[in-house]
């Protein structure tokens, strides 16, 4: 089966290994949760109100088939392997690992993602057709969406139970609120056509938002919770550290849409075309001189496809691939220099970090 790679780079950085673990073994054999997602999903909704219809059942199913199972699910990776290196060796059992992979699976339901090809007028991902535009979907999607975020929570209810079941709820749900403020400002954005908004500042804002959170934070945070480590203190250095890492993984994301083929990415672009204020947009702007500024005025937003080649042709004019790698080189370097200056028994622990970034570069 096709596994779409992520919006990674392949810096060749160093990293610490972490000692033997399931999910490693899960990554080098390719099984990436295929066996247990659908399992998880299926003991989640048993005997919950979903149960009973079964039509239901065999939808949330098929969009879970859909949804998760052809992409590399990194998100669910980093939150296992962060569990192993955070829990105490001693507290590590079957029981913990299976609860341990059931977050991971509901982080894998990202319900958003259906909502973000409707919003962003995407025909494809994964190499597919989007959800929406399937003869039997189109406008249920907006329900079938709905009903996927509910299964996260069916199946973290059928897991836990007390003050874990909690905090797990309340952590992914601020995880929603971040991705819902993001995809707000990244649409009126796109909307106002007002370039002048389209600063460093504002992009860094939504990419805060729609993209950090959910991409490094919330595995790590789940790991945290799940290993009894979480307190302000190590949320707030998650929070620092995976600043960084965001801009780098939305950065990676606007070129992709931009440059990468879609036989290579699994998605159609429309940024140019949505007018998103994408980082190749705000440094067009910011570089430009002013006739490419009116080059840029004039055809960004546009579907027209020879609007779409010359902002393209602009962004290469302006050799924004060029500055693209330098600002990832940059941005990696502060990263790994923020990780070398914290104590080795800060947690999340330095090794955990370099990890994760190792994982998100596409390494295993
Ligand atoms: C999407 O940003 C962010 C979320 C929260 C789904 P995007 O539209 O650039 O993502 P993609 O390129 O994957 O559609
Ligand atoms: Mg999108
Ligand atoms: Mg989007
Ligand atoms: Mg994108």
């Amino acid at each position: 089966m096709v596994k779409f790679r992520n919006d990674w780079t392949d810096f060749d950085g160093s990293f610490t290994r972490s000692r033997a673990s399931k999910a490693e073994s899960m990554l080098q054999n390719g099984d990436y949760f295929n066996n247990t997602l659908s399992k998880i999903v299926a003991d989640g909704l048993n005997g919950s109100e979903f149960s009973k219809t079964p039509s239901l059942i065999n939808r949330i199913s098929k969009m879970t088939e859909y949804y998760t199972t052809e992409r590399v699910p990194l998100q669910g990776h980093m939150t296992l392997i962060a569990y192993e290196m955070l829990e105490k060796s001693e507290n590590i059992t079957d029981k913990s690992l299976y609860q341990a992979e059931t977050v991971a699976c509901a982080m894998e339901l990202s319900y958003f993602l259906i909502m973000d090809d409707i919003e962003d007028g995407a025909t494809s991902r994964h190499g597919k057709t989007c959800w929406h535009l399937l003869p039997d979907v189109k406008t249920l999607a907006l329900n079938d969406s709905s009903i996927f975020r509910s299964t996260i929570h069916e199946i973290l209810k059928k897991s836990f139970k007390g003050p874990l079941y909690i905090k797990l709820v309340d952590i992914f749900n601020d995880a929603f609120i971040h991705v819902a403020i993001g995809q707000h400002l990244d649409a009126i954005l796109s909307r106002s056509k007002d370039y002048s908004l389209f600063t460093q500042e504002n992009y860094d804002t939504v990419v805060k938002y729609k993209c950090t959170y959910y991409t490094m934070k919330l595995p790590l945070m789940l790991a945290m919770i799940l290993a009894d480590r979480a307190d302000d203190a190590s949320y707030e250095l998650a929070e620092n550290l995976c600043r960084d890492v965001g801009a780098l993984f939305q950065m990676k994301n606007d070129f992709m849409d931009c440059f990468d083929l879609e036989s290579e990415s699994g998605k159609s672009g429309t940024d140019i075309q949505e007018g998103k204020c994408t980082w190749l947009a705000v440094k067009s702007l910011e570089r430009g001189n002013p006739q490419q500024r009116k080059t840029f005025t004039t055809c960004y937003g546009s579907w027209n496809p020879e609007d779409v080649e010359t902002i393209k042709s602009l962004y290469k004019d302006l050799d924004l691939k060029s500055l693209y790698e330098e600002q990832q080189i940059i941005r990696y370097k502060m990263f790994m220099q923020k990780v070398q200056e914290l104590p080795s028994n800060a947690t999340p622990t330095p090794q955990l970090f370099l990890k994760l970034l190792q994982m998100a570069q596409g390494g295993q």
